[in-house]
């Protein structure tokens, strides 16, 4: 394609997008291969404007609190996998769970994400331990008045639908790729049409859904268009993509060569794919040096605020920034300002909530709803 016929196209995209049109499996590889310096910029400069458009120029924040790194899986890429002897292990006290809820709600965030390994302590002995986690979104809930995230991995629907009763707002679960073959490879051992089934699950128990891809892992362009239409189909309300942090002591630790700028270009089509959705800048990749960009791609939501001094690990980067107070809303607010962008009021961020919820209610109800 000449460049005059590339632009051209770009444009038409853009367009679509604009007009929350859905963009075709072609329109998605054509965005993710733009190689050109000033297309790129074209590109970034639209996920801009598309953010703005629906959002104006309010970020929110999310609190995350990973409350036991104990797993009963083996996901190759991850560095709390059970066989993994060199990882830190810990699980935290609900009192403590909700004392660093508390101190993250203080400090500015918006929402808290309470996530956990597969924990057999939760998850394998029945009743007893699911009830220690409703009674923690409860208790997290009241103690704090903020929406509440679980990301606890593949749970039975009946705990999702007490999850909802218990004040959750979000299910967050991430396929990493909607390639069967990738994914087996990824997820070792694990079922992939049970994973995508808790999401719609989630939708049905009133829970908004995140859903999420890991780029970096083996993943080509046309994979990544084909996340992007499966994301769309089940009606994700918030998408991510996160870059592959090799992990010591896993499988995968020198299989791939790190390509950091893939991430952030993703992010971009992701906001043109899904311009009036949640796509968040994790510090979880590459702490606080790397938001900027992210935000700059079009990206509205920064993850992965950690408290400092409480022990507490993140996923992809275990200790990056979180006893140097750099996950932190102050951290975070002097980039913002920066970039023009603002720190929305925890209302702002209730109401757009709300306004979704109504949406997944009509879904489910079979009306339709428009972009
Ligand atoms: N255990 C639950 C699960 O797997 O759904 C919840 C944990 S959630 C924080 C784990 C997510 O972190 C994964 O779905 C993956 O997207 C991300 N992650 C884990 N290890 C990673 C790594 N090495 N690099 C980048 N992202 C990673
Ligand atoms: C993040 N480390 O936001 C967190 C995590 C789980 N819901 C989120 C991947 O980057
Ligand atoms: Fe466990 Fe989640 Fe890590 Fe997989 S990604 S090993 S399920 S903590």
């Amino acid at each position: 394609m000449t460049n005059n016929n590339a632009e051209t196209a770009l444009e038409k995209i853009i367009e679509k997008s604009d007009k929350c049109s859905p963009l075709t499996k072609e329109d998605l590889v054509f965005l993710l291969s733009i190689d050109d310096v000033s297309l790129k910029k074209r590109l970034f400069e639209a996920a801009r404007d598309a953010r703005s458009q629906h959002f104006d120029n309010k970020i929110f924040l999310y609190g995350f609190l990973y409350l036991s790194t104990y797993c009963r899986n083996r996901c190759r890429f991850c560095y709390f996998r059970n066989p993994n002897m060199a990882s830190r292990r810990y699980r935290k006290d609900n009192d403590e769970v909700v004392e660093a809820a508390k101190r993250l709600a203080a400090s500015g965030v918006h929402l808290i994400d309470l996530t956990m390994g597969e924990d057999p302590y939760f998850l394998d002995r029945g009743e007893k331990g699911f009830k220690k986690l409703t009674g923690l979104i409860s208790e997290v809930k009241s103690e704090t008045s903020l929406p509440v995230m679980i990301s606890p991995g593949v749970v039975p629907d009946i705990l999702l639908g007490d999850f909802s009763k218990a004040g959750a707002d979000w299910y967050a679960c991430y396929q990493e790729t909607h390639n069967r073959k990738l994914f087996s490879k990824l997820r070792l051992d694990q079922n992939y049409d049970e994973r995508i089934g808790k999401k719609y699950s989630a939708h049905n128990s009133g829970l908004l859904i995140e859903e999420g891809i890991l780029t970096g892992v083996g993943d080509h362009i046309e994979d990544i268009a084909d996340s992007i239409i499966a994301m769309r189909e089940m009606d994700a309300d918030q998408i991510r993509v996160m870059s592959f942090v090799p992990q010591e002591g896993t499988p995968l630790f020198d299989k791939f060569p790190a390509d950091p700028q893939k991430e952030i270009q993703i992010i971009a089509v992701l906001r043109m794919a899904f311009p009036d959705r949640l796509i968040p800048a994790s510090l979880d990749i590459d702490g606080l040096d790397g938001l900027k960009p992210r935000l700059d791609a079009g990206a509205n939501v920064v993850t992965s605020l950690v408290p400092p001094g409480q022990g507490l690990a993140g996923v992809a980067q275990s200790e990056l920034d979180i006893e140097e107070d750099r996950r932190s809303v102050e951290s975070v607010k002097r980039i913002l300002s920066d970039e023009s962008l603002r720190v929305a009021t925890v209302d702002e961020y209730k109401s757009w909530i709300k306004i979704r919820c109504s949406h997944v209610d009509k879904k489910t109800l079979k009306e339709s709803v428009a972009c």
